[in-house]
């Protein structure tokens, strides 16, 4: 059934906006997206709308879309989201970048054949947890690194213990895209996170490739759909659920993350209410409860010290904020 097809691609209420055709970002490019819709895949504008005061579309989003007699068809608005995997813009000191939209899990990836910094891995938890979606951190190039995987796996569970860890490798062994694909559910969306490298396209390849395979002559033979398939963002698992390819990413800016800092350090904000300042920075401060742990030998003092760089961090995006805030108020008052 036609109207099916937008349910498949996570659509979840029953009824639909009637201001124009509703669909799904799958690829976002400078100033233009491809969008999903009922009638099939779109080419549409989102440049000239956005200086029109649009929320800048991501992909991920649901849109209606409308046919402007000289521009085609446009985006005339972003439904509200549900959800967002943001990070600090890096090319701009305090804009958010949303990465993807409506996102149900996201999958921290990792590649085996790299050292694992904490502290990366600590901002992509931030990052991953600040979305309200589910997290699971996934290893790849296991099937080479097979002692690194169980080394990262402990130090994974050892910073958020309760955690999922799967571990996937190319070659005969399966079991870990079983895994991983068992998470998947139709109409579930699961974006994926992680460095250039780290293995996500071919993640993402091996969980709809097998699919493609097992549907049969038809679909395999069909090389435009596969071609689409590999150069789109969010992509349509044939046995069920979209899987969205970001671009890599190294840095990553936390943005309006304070409670999953929390969840991260939960163990240090609690200490920090035993601190004789409530505004502690467990610098020099006397009476540091946080210091003290350190000194007993019961914290990791370069965790603490983590710790702190993504508190003043968030601080110091607090305060350019308020300062934009101020400078925008002031300027409309002029
Ligand atoms: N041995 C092995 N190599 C892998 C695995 N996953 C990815 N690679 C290789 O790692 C490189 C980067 O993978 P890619 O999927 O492009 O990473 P992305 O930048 O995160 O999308 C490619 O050369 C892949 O062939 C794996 O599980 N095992
Ligand atoms: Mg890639
Ligand atoms: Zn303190």
């Amino acid at each position: 059934m036609e109207s099916d097809l937008l349910d498949t691609f996570g659509w979840r209420k029953d009824e639909r906006p009637d201001d124009g055709r509703l669909g799904r970002i799958v690829r976002v490019d400078r100033g233009e997206c491809d969008v999903v819709t009922e009638e099939g895949q779109l080419r549409v504008l989102s440049d000239s709308q956005r200086s029109q005061g649009l929320v800048a579309p991501a992909t991920g989003d649901w849109v209606v879309v409308v046919d402007d007699l000289e521009l085609g068809p446009v985006i005339s608005r972003v439904l509200e989201r549900t959800n967002t995997v943001s990070r600090r813009d890096p090319s701009e000191e305090v804009v958010e970048q949303v990465l993807v939209a409506n996102v149900d899990l996201v999958l921290i990836v990792h590649g085996l054949d790299r050292p694992l910094p904490v502290g990366r891995l600590e901002r992509f938890l931030v990052v991953g947890w600040d979305s309200g979606a589910e997290v699971v951190v996934v290893l790849t190039k296991a099937d080479s690194e097979p002692t690194a995987a169980l080394e990262v796996a402990a130090t994974v569970r050892a910073l958020a213990p309760d955690i999922e860890v799967l571990t996937v490798g190319l070659g005969d062994d399966r079991s870990g895209h079983d895994l991983v694909a068992a998470l998947m559910e139709p109409g579930k969306t699961v974006a994926l996170l992680g460095e250039s490298g780290a293995g996500k396209s071919t993640l993402i390849n091996a969980l709809v490739g097998d699919e493609l395979l097992a549907t049969g002559a038809v679909r395999a033979s069909d090389a435009k759909g596969r071609h689409t398939t590999v150069s789109r963002e969010l992509v349509l698992r044939p046995g069920g659920g979209l899987l969205v390819d970001t671009p890599g990413i190294r840095a990553v800016g936390i943005w309006d993350a304070e409670d999953s800092l929390a969840r991260v350090f939960g163990d240090l904000e609690e200490r920090s209410t035993e601190c004789r300042f409530a505004d502690c920075v467990h610098d020099a401060e006397p009476d540091c409860a946080v210091r003290s742990e350190v000194a007993a030998g019961r914290v990791d003092r370069r965790r603490v010290e983590r710790y702190r760089s993504l508190r003043s961090e968030l601080a110091e995006q607090r305060k350019r904020e308020v300062d934009r805030e101020r400078r925008v108020s002031r300027g409309r008052r002029r």
